[in-house]
């Protein structure tokens, strides 16, 4: 039998452990939380051979000597020391269609909110303003969302149900239907230009840490708006702050801050054209993860390609 050992939030690690038990008895899931320390590391972690982890415990290679895959319980990696892993160790994200869901609704709720003015019309509200402005077809609406991977590439096939003129911009261009694609840092600018309400839906790595930046804002269309679902680091709040402060951008939703949460005294809690939700954006769903952990074990002890096997020395 072999032994996935589990290091995340308990409540729902239980929830895995139940669906486990149910459809793939061959492996034995143990959560973290209910292993014993008080003698020292279990002995259970000789046997340990998958890790599903949020942060993962230090010292893997020494305490986990059948170690054969490191999966990430989110899609994001950024929470690795990538470089102190061991080397030949796999590293993989998570790819499933509960996660995928949640960011797709999320960004579309934030597009259609800023789309529709809806955060002018609260500050109205909060002013017992009623004061109508001029709408703008969602055809005349240009949306570009940053990184083109599994969640970039869904948000942008329903937000083009609406009729927004959508682009993408990625490291290496991707065709999508229906979406003008960009590539690199030598199309980012043009990119940016074509762009009234910008996504970033990139991985945080050395090239994209700090890139909403005011150099990034002023090149965007005057009074664009921002959806950050990324990760905190990739923002340079002050900069943010200036650029709403002088009419650049319009308003700007966080879902990511850095850090998490923001300082009680933060300016961005308070300013008016920023909407801030605390990393809700989208979550794994054991119900749905459950089954492509499984399809990605199957692959690896056959051998074959797991989905969403990183790049260590990229970063994602
Ligand atoms: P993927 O790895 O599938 O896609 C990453 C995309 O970013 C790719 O298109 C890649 O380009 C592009 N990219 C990476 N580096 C660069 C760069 N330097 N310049 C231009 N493009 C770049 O990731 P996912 O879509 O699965 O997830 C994206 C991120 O979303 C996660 O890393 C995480 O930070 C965030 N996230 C946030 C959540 C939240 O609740 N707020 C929930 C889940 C994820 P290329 O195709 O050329 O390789
Ligand atoms: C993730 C996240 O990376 O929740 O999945 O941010």
């Amino acid at each position: 039998m072999k032994t996935i050992l589990y290091k995340s939030d308990p409540a729902r690690g239980a929830l895995w452990q139940r669906i486990l038990a149910d459809i793939a008895p061959q492996y034995r899931f143990i959560q973290w939380t209910d292993l014993d320390f008080s003698r020292g590391d279990p002995a259970v972690f000789a046997e340990v051979e998958y890790l599903v982890v949020w942060m993962p415990p230090e010292g893997l290679a020494q305490r986990f000597p059948q170690l054969k895959v490191l999966f990430s319980i989110g899609a994001g990696v950024d929470q690795f020391d990538l470089g102190a892993l061991p080397a030949g160790l796999p590293v993989v994200r998570m790819v499933e269609p509960g996660l995928t869901q949640g960011m797709v609704e999320y960004v579309t709720f934030a597009a259609l909110g800023l789309h529709r003015d809806m955060p002018r019309y609260l500050r109205q509200q909060r002013e017992q303003q009623w004061k109508s402005h001029p709408m703008v077809s969602a055809s005349k609406r240009r949306i570009g969302v940053m990184g083109l991977g599994e969640l970039g590439e869904a948000t942008l096939k329903m937000l083009m149900n609406f009729g927004f003129e959508c682009h993408g911009w990625s490291r290496s261009g991707k065709a999508i239907e229906g979406v003008t694609g960009w590539a690199g840092v030598e199309q980012l600018a043009q990119f940016l230009a074509h762009s009234d309400i910008l996504v970033c839906l990139l991985p945080l790595t050395a090239d994209t840490r700090g890139m909403l930046n005011a150099e990034l804002f002023a090149l965007l269309p005057q009074g664009a708006s921002l959806i950050q679902v990324g990760r905190g680091a990739h923002l340079v709040a002050d900069d943010l702050l200036a650029a709403l402060d002088c009419g650049q951008l319009g308003a700007a939703v966080l879902d990511v801050t850095d850090p998490e949460p923001l300082p009680a005294d933060d300016a961005l809690w308070s300013h008016p054209a920023v909407w801030i939700t605390p990393h809700i954006a989208s979550q794994t769903q054991p119900e749905t993860a459950v089954n492509a952990l499984l399809a990605n074990l199957q692959c690896f002890e056959q051998g074959r390609p797991m989905q969403g096997e990183i790049d260590k020395i990229r970063g994602y």
